[in-house]
């Protein structure tokens, strides 16, 4: 099965990396974890994007805080998917990390999901793994039914919760 790569910009966005992780073992979908920055790794950054496709990895995971041009950095540097997940954290709550990874130049996407929102770009991870993989898509849906019924149970005792 074809690998799901994530970097995030530093150890201190592992919170928000850890709901990503939980999603692809929850779906047995192989990855590799990377810490590297914009910034700070320049170098380290631009070549695990480079290598992307030849390392085995068909979509990208980047997820940085603050002035948060990781996500655009890896994009720029391979023509795989690239999610980017903007992290809270800074004095600004994320909404620079928001603008900075959402707001890309045409030609570069970057499919940004919410601020630190980890479940949800994996869970795009894997939708885009399962174009094709019928298993994988079949595991999609059942996911979806699952927490559907969660929330129908939920619904059968609101009133109760309410006495
Ligand atoms: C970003 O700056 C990182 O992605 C992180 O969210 C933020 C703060 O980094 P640290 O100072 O905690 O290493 O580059």
């Amino acid at each position: 099965m074809n690998k799901v790569g994530i970097v995030m910009g530093s150890d201190s966005d592992l919170p928000v990396i850890r709901k990503a992780v939980d999603v692809l073992k929850s779906f047995d979908v192989p990855f590799e974890v990377h810490v590297f920055s914009a910034h700070r790794t320049p170098v380290e950054a631009r070549d695990f994007a480079l290598h992307a496709r030849e390392n085995g990895i068909s979509v990208l995971i980047a997820a940085a805080g603050m002035a948060a041009h990781l996500a655009g950095a890896i994009a720029a540097n391979t023509t795989l998917p690239v999610i980017g997940i903007p992290c809270s954290g800074s004095k600004l709550s994320g909404m620079d990390a928001l603008l900075a990874t959402v707001m890309m130049p045409s030609g570069i996407p970057v499919a940004t999901v919410a601020v630190d929102g980890g479940a949800n770009a994996a869970l795009l991870a894997v939708e885009i793994l399962a174009v094709s993989d019928e298993a994988l898509a079949a595991k999609l849906q059942e996911k979806r039914e699952k927490d559907a019924a969660a929330v129908l149970e939920k619904d059968r005792g609101i009133l109760e919760r309410l006495d």
